[in-house]
């Protein structure tokens, strides 16, 4: 899968990108992520690609000639057959249903914001998406940017290799992970369950789910909505909302 992004600080983003599981997955040739400097695409003297707001008020707006041109540069015949990212508050929120829909693209394109934000016609006119990755305000569409390929590129198979399917994971059953223990089994004084050094793997997948259970209850219970749940998670559900209303194990019929 092929990124391209636009930014006006790759370096920035580089040493992220080149770590770890990301950058062995380009070293894989699985992701190939591709940072362009929208600056060097500046035509003047002093090489502007920001200006003042039309219509007045503070702050600086992005021009939109350097940053079609980036765009064009990088994208050639592909310009209007990938997706075009506008990482903005203004875009829709970024959730795993959406990580999972980009995944099934082979290629898709950035483009990070700074300043105030960019000129209205990179979204109308470049840009085919627009993503926020949360209600909280940052300084630009970088860190957004790393998000997205983050949680795109490790639903690529062969991106995670010996650590584990993506599968595994919370946001894929919909409920929060259960306790994760290494050694030593005593630490400080405090000890890892006994359920977990038992050697029994029933009843460690039994204690695993009912704790992902009790977390996803105690503390985003909105995620049950959408979970994938047994019978006999909703008997354990049942049982914790009986003892959270302070009536253990009555429950209803
Ligand atoms: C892109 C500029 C800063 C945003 C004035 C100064 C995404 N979830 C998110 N929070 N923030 C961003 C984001 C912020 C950005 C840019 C993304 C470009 N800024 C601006 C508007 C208000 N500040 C984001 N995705």
């Amino acid at each position: 899968m092929r990124f391209d992004v636009f930014t006006l600080i790759p370096a920035a983003m580089r040493a992220y990108l080149d770590a770890s599981v990301l950058g062995k997955a380009q070293a894989a040739g699985l992701v190939e992520i591709r940072l362009h400097d929208i600056r060097a695409h500046t035509t003047d003297r002093h090489h502007t690609t920001d200006d003042t707001p039309y219509g007045g008020g503070g702050g600086m707006v992005m021009k939109p000639e350097p940053v079609f041109a980036c765009a064009e540069a990088a994208l050639g015949e592909a310009m209007g057959r990938v997706p075009v990212i506008l990482l903005t508050p203004q875009g829709r929120v970024f959730t795993q249903q959406v990580a999972r829909d980009f995944a099934r693209e082979s290629h898709l394109a950035l483009i990070c914001g700074r300043y105030e934000g960019v000129d209205e016609r990179i979204r109308t006119h470049l840009a085919t998406d627009e993503i926020s990755v949360g209600d909280y305000v940052l300084t630009g569409g970088e860190l957004p940017a790393l998000i997205l390929i983050d949680a795109v590129a490790r639903l690529i198979p062969g991106v995670l290799g010996d650590e584990g399917a993506a599968g595994d994971d919370s946001h894929s059953s919909g409920l929060l992970e259960y306790p994760h223990y290494t050694r030593p089994p005593e630490f400080r004084g405090w000890s890892v369950p006994e359920v977990l050094l038992s050697g029994d793997h029933a009843r460690v997948a039994a204690w695993r789910r009912e704790q992902s259970l009790r977390r996803t209850f105690e503390r985003r219970p909105d995620l049950l909505d959408g979970a994938a749940l047994s019978r006999s998670d909703r008997e354990e559900l049942d049982r914790l909302r009986g003892r959270a209303a302070g009536e253990p194990d009555e429950g209803h019929a």
